[in-house]
């Protein structure tokens, strides 16, 4: 168990992004072929070591449809970080993303850190929204920018890793004199959960 309060992380973006895939591939180590849209929400648990003390991190996976649009902001608040998918095969996923940016910082904060991530780049021949475009998109935005595939897992553990390192320098108190690379431990804990 991690030495302080859990750090709140919510999954957030259009439906059908690839939310779930890509957190389930972070706590499994894959993901479904298949999945349900998500209803209103869910959560995992992982705890992880930053800085060498250790966190527990409750992520939060949200529902992209219409309907439960209106809950989102409820799972903003608190959060630390959060990471907001589009589909790098669909344009008007990435379109959407100033919408989602707007909702985030209105709820959560301007220092919440928020990750935008260009998901699904296995098919790059669908491929609607190069990588420059989303940079660019994330940089003017004061957001981080990484690309990920929930089939092949490419980008994921990366996109966690430099997160949690931009979280434990700009959220977490320093309380350590040297900062260490994370270590992201094993047999993650899984939690799903509804409310
Ligand atoms: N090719 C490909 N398909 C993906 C990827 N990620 C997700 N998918 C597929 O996209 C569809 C939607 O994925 P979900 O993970 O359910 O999307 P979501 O963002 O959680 O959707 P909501 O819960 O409705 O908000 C599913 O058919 C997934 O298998 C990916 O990286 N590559
Ligand atoms: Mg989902």
């Amino acid at each position: 168990m991690g030495d302080s309060s859990p750090i709140k992380v919510v999954f957030c973006g259009d439906s059908s992004t690839g939310k779930t895939s890509v957190l389930l591939n972070y706590i499994n180590g894959s993901a479904p072929k298949s999945t349900k849209p998500t209803i209103a929400a869910a959560f995992f648990t992982r705890e992880v070591k930053i800085h060498e003390r250790l966190f527990d991190l409750v992520l939060w996976d949200t529902a992209g449809q219409e309907t439960y649009r209106g809950l989102a902001p409820m799972y903003y608040r608190g959060s630390a970080l959060a990471f907001l998918l589009f589909d790098v095969t669909s344009r008007k996923t990435f379109e959407n993303l100033g919408d989602w940016i707007q909702s985030i910082r209105s709820e959560a904060g301007d220092k919440t850190i928020i990750s935008i991530v260009g998901n699904k780049i296995d098919i790059e021949d669908l491929r609607e929204i190069d990588t420059f475009q989303a940079q660019d998109y994330a940089t003017n935005e004061h957001c981080l920018y990484f690309e990920t595939s929930a089939i092949t897992g490419h980008g994921i553990d990366r996109m966690m890793q430099i997160s949690l390192e931009e979280l434990a320098t700009s959220f977490i108190p320093e309380d350590k004199p040297t900062p260490v690379p994370i270590a992201i431990t094993e047999n993650p804990q899984k939690n799903g959960g509804c409310c």
